[in-house]
């Protein structure tokens, strides 16, 4: 499936003089504040987000799946879905892979079809949360931190193999996430299984290509519902400070417990160097991964407040990695990963537009009515304006999700695909 640009400047031009009125109503009333506009919606093109290749087709829980028809069942068709949300959107240049539910066969095809699409590979995930059909050891009581050295040893091997994979396609980071814990009080020393982490992830940091990075993902609970080893930002920060500078914390916002300030975490692993990337989605409860922005989208926004301050103010944490990482049980994978994109865009939009100055001025005064206003005034301001004109600017699709309807890229996949072809991952 590829789109044709002359189709989707098609399917823009009823919407395109709506857009003039309201692009030039607030870049009037933007550049009237002061607002490099320009620079804005340069920011906005160049903020490119990973999509999980894990991701692309309908997801389930253990009560059920409910198949989407046209899924990709390869990792080729996996790289084809991608494009069509680049081709719609122009913000999703990259593609995470998780080995091994995407091991490439043709490593040199696999890269001229990415390439074809302008999509580069993100992080490479590695998997010791589930058992392959070939392994001589099981997972079922962890992996890195397993009591058993041979088990340990075969989680490492993975994580190399990981890397390798990644490295032959181009990318430049592996993340780890461990599902590692336990279920019970008393199941395990959590002092011993730490320190096996530990000593594994440096076994593994120890074979990473000198321009890689690692990311140590952390999450509170689930699958081991009692305790998880990497549990918290504090653990992965400390285990990433033990490997050394290229390893950082990796931030899913769905593994926090309720009403943790998310925005907190990530000020302060900026402020020390140590912010690798995002998973990005959103939850009402649990590690929902439901669509970002869907649930809490006024935290997404001060999440990217930070990050904006942080971006512009600690030189010493490299340029985040910004990936995805949502589960689709109800919607079709591709319009909710628009709707995630669109979200994402729009908090870094609104983001952009708080004048730090003043909110800087407003906290040494201790005006906390004004410090209120000042983020508040950004936040109630409709950017939508500048997203469809940073996508008009790059051949985008003034309203992806609309074009993507009125052009049936559905229906022909289900037409390519067969209604019954079933996406691997979660
Ligand atoms: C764990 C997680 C991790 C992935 C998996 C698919 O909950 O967020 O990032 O490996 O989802
Ligand atoms: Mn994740």
């Amino acid at each position: 499936m590829r789109i044709d640009k002359n189709h989707i400047q098609d399917t823009n031009q009823k919407y395109i003089a709506e857009h003039n009125r309201h692009f030039d109503f607030l870049s009037s009333l933007l550049s009237g504040k002061g607002y490099q506009i320009d620079s804005i919606i340069k920011k906005l093109g160049d903020f490119q987000v990973a999509i999980p290749s894990w991701a692309l087709g309908a997801g389930g829980t253990r009560f059920g799946r409910f198949s989407f028809q046209g899924e990709p069942s390869n990792l080729e068709q996996k790289i084809d879905d991608v494009g069509v949300l680049h081709a719609l959107t122009r913000t999703a240049g990259a593609i995470s892979l998780h080995i091994p539910w995407d091991v490439p066969n043709d490593y040199n095809a696999i890269k001229e079809v990415a390439n074809s699409h302008g999509v580069t590979f993100d992080a490479v995930n590695s998997n010791t949360f589930q058992d392959q059909e070939s392994a001589r050891e099981s997972y079922k009581f962890g992996s890195l931190s397993n009591a058993s050295k041979v088990i340990r040893e075969q989680a490492i091997a993975h994580n190399i193999d990981v890397i390798k994979i990644g490295d032959k396609l181009g990318s430049k980071s592996l993340t780890v996430w461990l599902a590692d814990g336990t279920n019970f009080p008393g199941q395990a020393n959590f002092q011993t299984a730490l320190t096996n982490t530990q000593n594994s992830l440096k076994d593994i940091y120890g074979e990473l290509p000198d321009d890689w990075k690692l990311f140590i993902e952390y999450k509170p609970y689930e699958p081991n519902f009692y305790s998880t080893v990497i549990q918290d930002w504090g653990t992965s920060f400390m285990l990433a400070n033990e490997c050394g500078d290229k390893a950082y914390t990796l931030v899913d916002l769905g593994h926090h417990l309720p009403n943790t300030n998310i925005e907190q975490i990530v000020s302060t692993l900026m402020l020390k160097g140590k912010l690798g990337g995002f998973h990005f989605n959103d939850s009402k409860y649990g590690d929902d991964d439901l669509t970002v922005g869907s649930i809490k989208p006024y935290a997404l926004f001060l999440i990217f407040n930070e990050l904006v301050y942080g971006m512009e103010n600690n030189p010493q944490n490299p340029y985040p990695a910004w990936m995805i990482d949502a589960s689709h049980n109800t919607k079709d994978p591709l319009e909710d990963l628009m709707q995630s994109l669109e979200a994402i865009q729009e908090a870094y939009a609104k983001a952009l537009l708080v004048d730090q100055n003043l909110l800087r001025e407003a906290q040494v005064n201790h005006d906390v009515v004004k410090c209120q206003e000042l983020l508040q005034d950004a936040y109630r301001t409709d950017v939508r304006p500048l997203l469809e004109k940073a996508r008009l600017n790059r051949g985008g699709a003034l309203h992806p999700i609309n074009a993507y309807r009125s052009l049936n890229i559905r229906k022909n996949l289900i037409k390519d695909r067969g209604a019954d072809s079933v996406a691997s991952g979660l």
